[in-house]
């Protein structure tokens, strides 16, 4: 096994997955700028340079994280567990090494009536697709299949 395929086998076994393929940088201006177009929200990037990767590989993390099957509770006792949690906690899934560096997010919203004020997850993808993610069931959207949606912020970390 060579030095890389040591690292990666080591990778793995630290982490539960291997690490994302990543195809390209960009500034974190081509971010903002793409999700500002997109969205027409406030953007905040937090890193100077972001790396790419192609929507499976986003979606490979977001499927292998077990977010998605923890139980939904937003009565605001002891133990609720409510959207804005969910996307915390996928987001925070990225923050391990490498997988840290893809433009992966959360972003506030205003869904239509009677779901209103929402938290779920964003990114943008290789080819600047910018992608909402639904991190209660791991469901990935454009902008396009959320009619009547208001964008707030996303934040990318
Ligand atoms: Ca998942």
């Amino acid at each position: 096994m060579c030095i890389e395929g040591l690292h990666n086998w080591w990778y793995q076994r630290q982490h539960g997955i291997g690490k994302p393929e990543i195809s390209g940088q960009v500034n974190s201006t081509v971010i903002n700028e793409t999700v500002n177009a997109e969205l027409d929200c406030n953007v905040y990037c937090s890193d100077h340079f972001y790396s790419m990767a192609n929507w499976n590989e986003f979606n490979r993390m977001i499927e292998w994280d077990k977010t998605n099957q923890l139980p939904y509770s937003a009565d605001g006792t002891e133990g609720s567990f409510d959207c804005d949690d969910f996307a915390k906690r996928l987001a925070g899934a990225f923050a391990i090494p490498y997988w840290s560096g893809l433009p992966f997010g959360e972003l506030l919203v205003t869904a239509p009536s009677p779901l209103g004020a929402h938290k779920v997850n964003i990114f943008v993808d290789e080819n600047l697709s910018v992608w909402i993610v639904e991190p209660q069931d791991d469901s990935t959207y454009r902008k396009s299949d959320l009619g009547g949606w208001e964008y707030h912020y996303a934040e990318f970390s």
